[in-house]
């Protein structure tokens, strides 16, 4: 007779599958997004991955977190990406050598020790820590982990109101479309219009080695890019008027419902860690009411029934309907009929959700620009989509959030925990083993 000594084994869960992505991506202090298009540390990613990975390991998502503050500049601000210095110059653009941060960013203190880019991110992170620390509040507390990021996290905000308020009026702007994290979203094309493009010959994509052309923003919107991002180097990094130099204001200025409104999840969530803390969050509980005011003042449009982006420099609400309009949703404090107009509108032609789309597109199915594939002008993100189920969620829309979990998990699995989703038939894009649609995957089966 035979012995079984190795049992036939079932196959992998979704959720064991999901973690294995994250372990895959894992480099010993922080995760890749993508082991080949994005073989570094980025910040709003870092963020998403430590909310999945706190149900794998509490302690290595508090890692995770603590990996990407130790990046952080003394002017406060979170880079949006820390490079990991054993991987080769030419394997991801722009590289150190571009960003060059311990030298043009030594007067806004950028550390020494660790190169990092010098534009920012969504500030997602006080969120994150604060999940990661209710998944495990032992562990957190005897590692002190929310004393350690508390200071860190609110230098970040001050940075954020204090140097990025460039519209006057109390939110906080981007200067460069990396830095809203929607790289080639229609809503920039106006804006970057007006950027000379850097010379295509004078740099080298590397994103070309591992992604379609056709799913990639194209070599043009690439030349803008540089040049925003070489201008902002060459002033030192520095922001608001003026500066050393008289150098003034760079040419892109946006205020974006999206980044805004997770500034304003994470002020609530900085207003718990402080009580946490024993300390009082209702300083912070005002500022993020106050945001909210202004974020319904200068970005609601109500004959979109959505949030718009505000281009400061051409003057006014941009038309496009990007999914960065609706994710303001995930803020209880919305007023009642804004959010019910925004659940009108996911479900309406724009977006279709629950009707001809499964996942929220990044952009105005009815929009001239769309296009299912190529990255922020169409296609689903996770991202995105899982700031929508929360939304729904708190707003009491329970059956809308279940479909979209639902969708969500199948999808994220089904493909591989692709990058991004064509929107009408969820046929993968960009790299598969993608991080954060692996960690909010595994949020969603918790
Ligand atoms: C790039 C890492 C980043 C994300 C961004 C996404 C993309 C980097 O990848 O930008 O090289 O284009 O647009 O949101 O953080 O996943």
């Amino acid at each position: 007779y035979e012995i079984a000594y190795d049992p036939p084994t079932a196959p992998p869960s979704p959720h064991v599958r999901a973690a294995r992505v994250l372990a895959a991506n894992w480099t010993g202090a922080s995760t890749v997004p993508s082991r080949k298009l994005y073989p570094h540390q980025w910040s709003w990613d870092s963020a998403f991955i430590a909310i999945g990975l706190r149900h794998v390991s509490p302690a290595r998502a508090q890692t995770e977190l603590e990996t990407l503050l130790a990046a952080q500049w003394a002017d406060g601000r979170v880079p949006h990406i820390v490079f990991n210095p054993s991987v080769p110059l030419d394997a991801y653009f722009p590289s150190p050598d571009f960003w060059r941060s311990s030298t043009a960013g030594h007067a806004a203190g950028a550390p020494r020790t660790v190169q990092t880019s010098g534009i920012v991110q969504p500030p997602v992170h006080a969120l994150a820590a604060w999940l990661v620390h209710r998944a495990d509040p032992a562990l957190s507390r005897s590692r002190g982990f929310l004393a350690r990021v508390y200071p860190r996290l609110a230098a970040w905000h001050r940075y954020l109101l204090h140097r990025r308020d460039l519209g006057g009026a109390g939110l906080v702007s981007v200067v460069h479309p990396w830095e809203q994290g929607m790289d080639n979203s229609p809503c920039w094309d106006a804006p970057l219009a007006r950027v000379t493009p850097a010379p295509a010959r004078s740099f080298r994509r590397a994103d070309l080695d591992h992604g379609a052309a056709e799913d990639r923003p194209t070599d043009l919107d690439y030349g803008r890019y540089v040049r925003l991002a070489a201008d902002y180097r060459d002033r030192g990094y520095r922001d608001g008027p003026g500066g050393e130099h008289g150098a003034g204001d760079g040419e892109f200025a946006v205020e974006d419902p999206a980044f805004n409104a997770l500034l304003i999840a994470s002020e609530h969530a900085l207003a718990r860690i402080a009580e946490e803390l024993g300390a009082t969050g209702a300083a912070r509980r005002e500022r993020a009411e106050r945001l909210t005011a202004a974020l319904v003042e200068r970005l609601w449009e109500p004959a979109a029934g959505m949030f718009l982006c505000r281009d400061l420099r051409g003057g006014g609400l941009r038309p496009e309907r990007s999914v960065s309009g609706l994710v303001p949703l995930l803020l209880p404090g919305l007023p009642r009929a804004l959010a019910a107009a925004l659940v009108d509108t996911l479900r309406g032609p724009h977006f279709s959700l629950g009707d001809r789309t499964r996942l929220a597109p990044s952009y105005d199915l009815l929009g001239e620009s769309f296009d299912p594939h190529r990255y922020w002008r169409g296609p689903a993100w996770f991202n995105t989509n899982w700031l929508l189920e929360r939304g729904l969620r708190a707003h009491g829309e329970t059956a809308a959030a279940d479909a979209l979990r639902a969708a969500f998990l199948h999808l994220a699995d089904a493909t591989g925990y692709a990058e991004y989703v064509d929107p009408y038939t969820g046929e993968p894009c960009g790299a598969t083993g993608f991080s954060w649609t692996a960690a909010l995957a595994l949020d969603l089966y918790h």
